[in-house]
């Protein structure tokens, strides 16, 4: 297998590249840049403002001035759903060129990026938008002659952190609920992944959304993102990445006493009965843990199969392995593009030798692939086991682990054999045991017959080391905003 390396086309427009406060675009207080690279020809794209605490202050200030002062929080709610939709609009006029700067930035195929990032991104405005002026809260009866009701209040600037994995649809998930319930928006995007949040902004703000309501800072994680979580003026977190990165915000944000919403990793289980429908299982193993390159906090990673089965899941698994493209995302044909990063490129191949060394056995793939850009072989480890590395830590890449079980109840206890508790999923023509293990499997998603199916109205997150609250859905909204009582003597 070889990877054929083009570089992106050439109509790819890069305009935004600066800080975005205020409305203003605005280099860096240092007058730092970095590069951003493009992981399919480690060239770089260019140069990008290198935000940190001046920044942040700057931005927290421009969003607290737009919360207290501004015409965001106070307008007919109705309106600003609308100033919603017309983002939307103008994300779906832009589609072609918004999932391509997305692919060139990333390293997603491109019509992966076209056919489904975007589409969800839109999509997620356009059901948050429609929350704008549906946010309210009840009334209470109470002890005594009172009047007592709640209000539903935007919960004040949101800090948000964003990974690379799906800068553009990461921006939708943060940005949606924020602005539906009239909260200003600090966001601090991946320094891998930067140039389609920029992009965003500035569509925002050509649209109407009021200067100071959405501020964008790209930089580092330690000193950009450090100084969003530690900022007295802003009031919340929204966060996406690692469970290490969770702990360190969790610590820097106790100052603040910020309200936290975390969305981490898994090590999710996918797990295969023997009355399964066979293809269907194989391929929902395949698409669950090799879209996106691997790069899903919710990848299908242990995959578990009952022993009668495995010889002939392992067939079909490989057979569709086999046939997958990996290369120039730019292809109309490509299934697999380069992991995001040299960092990394560079842990999954060491988790690939240490599943080696342990032990298990390498059937696919294994190797990098070509010599130029982050790709590497979809890969599939058989005969693993539970307490081998990479059944256990989350890889994050393109490396299927495939195990075996023979016993309902201790597949369950299996499945739950994990810190991790983002998603999982079972297929069985069962519907006991489809439910039986949704009812006891510790994890924010439970998808049966089926794997990757999201949608903006679906609450997602995780139990465990997986994160905190949810986002997506009407809990989603719910983290944006604070419950009020107000008590009135009749
Ligand atoms: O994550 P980080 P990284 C997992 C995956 C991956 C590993 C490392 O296993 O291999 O994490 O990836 C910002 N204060 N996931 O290093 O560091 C950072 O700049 C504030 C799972 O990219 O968590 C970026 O914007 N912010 C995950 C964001 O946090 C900080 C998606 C995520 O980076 C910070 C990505 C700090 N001290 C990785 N340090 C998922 N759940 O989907 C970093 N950041």
């Amino acid at each position: 297998m070889s990877a054929t390396i083009s570089s992106a086309p050439s109509e790819i427009k890069i305009t935004e590249t600066q800080c975005f406060i205020g409305g203003n675009w605005v280099p860096a207080v240092s007058g730092k840049t970095f590069a951003t690279i493009n992981p399919a020809t480690e060239q770089e794209i260019a140069q990008v403002a290198e935000g940190d605490a001046a920044d942040v202050d700057a931005a927290a200030k421009a969003a607290r001035e737009a919360f207290e002062n501004g015409p965001w929080r106070t307008m007919d709610a109705r309106d600003r759903g609308r100033l919603m939709y017309l983002l939307a609009d103008r994300m779906e006029a832009e589609i072609d060129a918004l999932a391509a700067l997305e692919t060139l930035d990333n390293g997603k195929p491109l019509k992966d990026s076209r056919n489904v990032d975007l589409p969800l991104a839109i999509d997620c405005l356009r059901y948050y938008a429609g929350y704008a002026d549906k946010i309210h809260g009840s009334t209470i009866p109470i002890r005594g002659n009172h009047f007592c009701y709640t209000r539903r209040e935007p919960i004040g600037v949101a800090g948000q952190i964003i990974p690379w994995n799906f800068p553009i649809l990461m921006t939708a998930w943060k940005w949606g609920p924020a602005l539906a319930a009239g909260c200003t928006i600090v966001m601090k995007p991946a320094e891998q992944t930067p140039l389609t949040c920029l992009r965003m902004a500035q569509l925002a703000k050509e649209v109407g959304i009021p200067d100071g309501v959405i501020n964008v800072v790209p930089g580092f994680g330690p000193t950009a993102g450090a100084a969003v979580v530690k900022h007295p003026q802003i009031d919340k977190i929204a966060f996406t990445g690692e469970h290490r990165t969770a702990q360190i915000i969790t610590r820097d944000s106790a100052d603040t006493l910020k309200r936290l919403t975390f969305e981490l990793g898994g090590k999710s289980p996918n797990v295969i009965f023997a009355d399964a429908d066979l293809d269907a299982a194989a391929m929902g193993a395949y698409v669950g843990l090799f879209l996106n390159q691997g790069q899903c906090c919710c990848a299908g990673s242990r995959v578990f199969v009952e022993s009668s089965k495995h010889d002939e899941f392992i067939e079909k698994l490989q057979a569709l392995t086999a046939r997958r493209k990996v290369g120039d995302p730019f292809a109309a044909d490509t299934e697999q593009g380069p992991q995001v990063d040299q960092a990394q490129f560079d842990k999954i191949l060491s988790y690939i030798d240490k599943g080696k060394k342990e032990g298990a056995d390498c059937i696919s793939g294994g190797n990098r692939v070509g010599d130029k850009g982050y790709f590497i072989e979809p890969t599939i480890f058989d005969n693993v086991r539970d307490d081998m590395s990479i059944a256990t830590d989350e890889i994050f890449g393109p490396v299927l682990s495939v195990l075996t079980f023979d016993d309902k109840d201790d597949i369950i206890q299996r499945a739950n054999n994990t810190f991790f508790g983002l998603a999982a999923a079972v297929w069985t023509r069962d519907i006991s045991v489809a439910h039986e293990f949704a009812a006891r499997v510790r994890a924010g998603t439970i998808w049966v017959n089926c794997y990757d199916v999201f949608d903006a109205a679906a609450p997602f997150g995780g139990f465990k080391m997986s994160g905190y609250g949810r986002e997506l859905g009407e809990e989603g909204l719910k983290a944006y905003t604070e419950n009020k009582t107000v008590t009135i003597a009749l």
